[in-house]
């Protein structure tokens, strides 16, 4: 894992400008809560960063990889003894989340980046000194097998399509504030059109092609997928996106009932789904570089390791 330190550094400080700003205005946020600080007694604060979130880790949906990733984290670090994962959905993770900042209440939440939170959130990660969540990932394009020889044109597409995690989190941050996913795509794509033509390059368009991506409703890939089924329609295709768990996910392209996806967190994030599947599957290459997932919480939050969180009495 050392090995991947410089290289993350660097992708890290590229990836998420939105990040170090989080870093910068916990400083504003801890001046502002000067009325609610008995004065002396901060230490007492940081030794409550445990029972104030009930030894509970906010979560998203049970097959995400960072709910995995999450639960061996509480096996692996002996002060998270006696806390638990909870598991709703991206979407409520993100309600919680929201509504605990409004409150300046403690949170801890299963996070990833790219992510418009970080744009409109003062948040941060925690460290992970053992490593359970791993460094840089990669966000990866996969096929099933035949579409190269079935759909030359679409395959094309698909092993194309590469983008930065910047105009991904501007998406994303369209779309969470009310924009309809495939009409925030259709924007995007009108006016990136050098990219998009760089992913169409020596393609053929087709009339009326069905093709179907699979994705799992998470932002990252609620982005992801529309960007590219758009492109796809603007080439001709008949393209259905079809949202699904994770695992599901995975299955589908592998067996052939789906044609692809473009939402593969690897190495770390679905290692174990790669494993399983990937002797089944056509594996495109990166679509994005320099994601990330673990803890994170707001930047208020008095811990900045997992190591401070306080075991469960
Ligand atoms: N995520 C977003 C996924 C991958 C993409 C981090 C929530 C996961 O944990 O499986």
């Amino acid at each position: 894992m050392f090995n991947l330190n410089l290289k993350r550094l660097g992708i890290a400080a590229g990836l998420s400008l939105s990040l170090v700003a989080a870093g910068c205005g916990s400083e504003d946020d801890s001046g502002s809560g000067d009325d609610t600080n008995s004065g002396g007694d901060s230490g007492e604060e940081t030794a409550g960063v445990g029972e104030g979130v009930n030894y509970e880790i906010t979560g998203i949906e049970a097959g995400a990889g960072v709910v995995a990733a999450s639960e061996d984290a509480v096996e692996t670090y002996d002060n998270l003894e006696g806390w638990e994962v909870a598991t709703s959905s991206s979407g409520a993770m993100a309600s919680a989340l929201g509504e605990a900042i409004e409150n300046e209440e403690p949170i801890i939440v299963t996070g990833w980046s790219p992510h418009w939170k970080f744009a409109q959130y003062d948040l941060k990660y925690l460290e992970d000194p053992e490593g359970v969540f791993g460094g840089e990932e990669q966000i990866k394009t996969m096929a099933r097998q035949g579409l190269e020889e079935d759909m030359p044109n679409a395959y094309a597409i698909l092993d194309n399509f590469q983008w930065e995690a910047s105009a991904m989190e501007n998406l994303m941050l369209e779309i969470n504030e009310g924009t309809e996913p495939g009409e925030a795509a259709a924007t995007w794509v009108e006016e990136n059109q050098d990219k998009v033509s760089s992913w169409t390059e020596g393609t053929e368009e087709v009339d009326g092609k069905e093709i179907e991506l699979v994705y799992v409703n998470w932002d990252t890939e609620i982005a992801s997928t529309n960007v590219v089924a758009e492109v796809l329609r603007n080439q001709g295709f008949d393209v259905t996106i079809t949202a699904l768990d994770n695992g599901p996910m995975w299955n589908a392209v592998a067996n052939g009932e789906a044609d692809g996806m473009v939402a593969a967190w690897l190495p770390g994030t679905h290692g174990d789904l790669y494993e399983e599947h990937k002797d089944n599957l056509v594996d495109l290459g990166a679509n994005l570089e320099g994601a990330k997932i673990g803890l994170v919480v707001p930047s208020y939050v008095e811990a900045d390791s997992i190591e401070d969180l306080q075991p469960a009495e």
